[in-house]
């Protein structure tokens, strides 16, 4: 039985619920150019860099832009994005996520998180978590995104922890893929329609408990 040495987070719809204000602002960009977007079209984006999300977006309506275009779409939704972000508070921890995380560092583990977000910095800061974590790897520090193992890969690696000694939490399915890919054991947090390439899916992060986990993965 391997022995557990680090919890690697993702931060939008694991840490915290932005993942609805991911969708609120795509859908707004949608909108403006003449089509909707579902939530079921959301789940296919979720996790994706943001540019990689304005294509799928964009595909979606049938339409592709030029450079230049794509670049002042992406901002706009940025902009709309961070008008929400900016009123977080601590409150927004996801119910049972702040116990799991003090459970994680109680017993020792290192703790990360690993995001495709370039607002990860922001968002930590308004959640007052901006100095929990033992390293933070995000959308500005990797050259590949999910499903690409490289945030997670780093994440591991500037704790000094092998992947196969720790355990990713995701919400996407493009994390999920990015966490198998880099040999991690991965707990899907959401749909198991979704996210069935995880080791485990919990339906939400509500009493997640850290021995009961360990058990359920074969941890010690
Ligand atoms: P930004 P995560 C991801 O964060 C989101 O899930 C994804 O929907 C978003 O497009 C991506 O961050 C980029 O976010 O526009 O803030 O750089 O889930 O990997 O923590
Ligand atoms: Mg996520």
């Amino acid at each position: 039985m391997p022995q557990l040495e680090a919890l690697i987070f993702d931060l939008d719809g694991v840490i915290t619920n932005t993942a609805h204000f991911h969708f609120i602002a795509w859908r707004k960009i949608a909108n403006d150019l003449g089509f909707d977007l579902s939530e079921a079209d959301n789940e296919k984006i979720k996790g994706l860099s943001r540019m990689d999300s304005l294509i799928r977006v964009l595909e979606i309506g049938g339409m592709s832009f030029e450079e230049a275009k794509l670049v002042e779409l992406a901002t706009a939704k940025n902009e709309h994005y961070q008008t929400f972000i900016r009123e977080m508070t601590p409150e927004d921890i996801l119910p049972g996520m702040a116990d799991f995380l003090e459970q994680g560092k109680a017993a020792g583990l290192k703790l990360a998180v690993g995001s495709s977000s370039k607002n990860a910095p922001i968002i930590l800061e308004q959640l007052e978590l901006d100095t929990f974590f033992d390293t933070v790897v995000d959308g500005n520090g990797v050259t590949h995104s999910k499903p690409d193992p490289e945030v997670f890969v780093k994440a591991a690696a500037q704790i000094g922890v092998n992947p196969t000694a720790a355990i990713v939490f995701e919400d996407a399915m493009s994390g999920v893929e990015a966490a198998k890919a880099g040999g991690f054991c991965c707990v899907g947090v959401g749909d198991p329609a979704h996210l069935h390439k995880a080791n485990h899916v919990i339906p939400n992060t509500v009493g997640l408990s850290l021995d009961a986990l360990k058990e359920q993965l074969n941890f010690q």
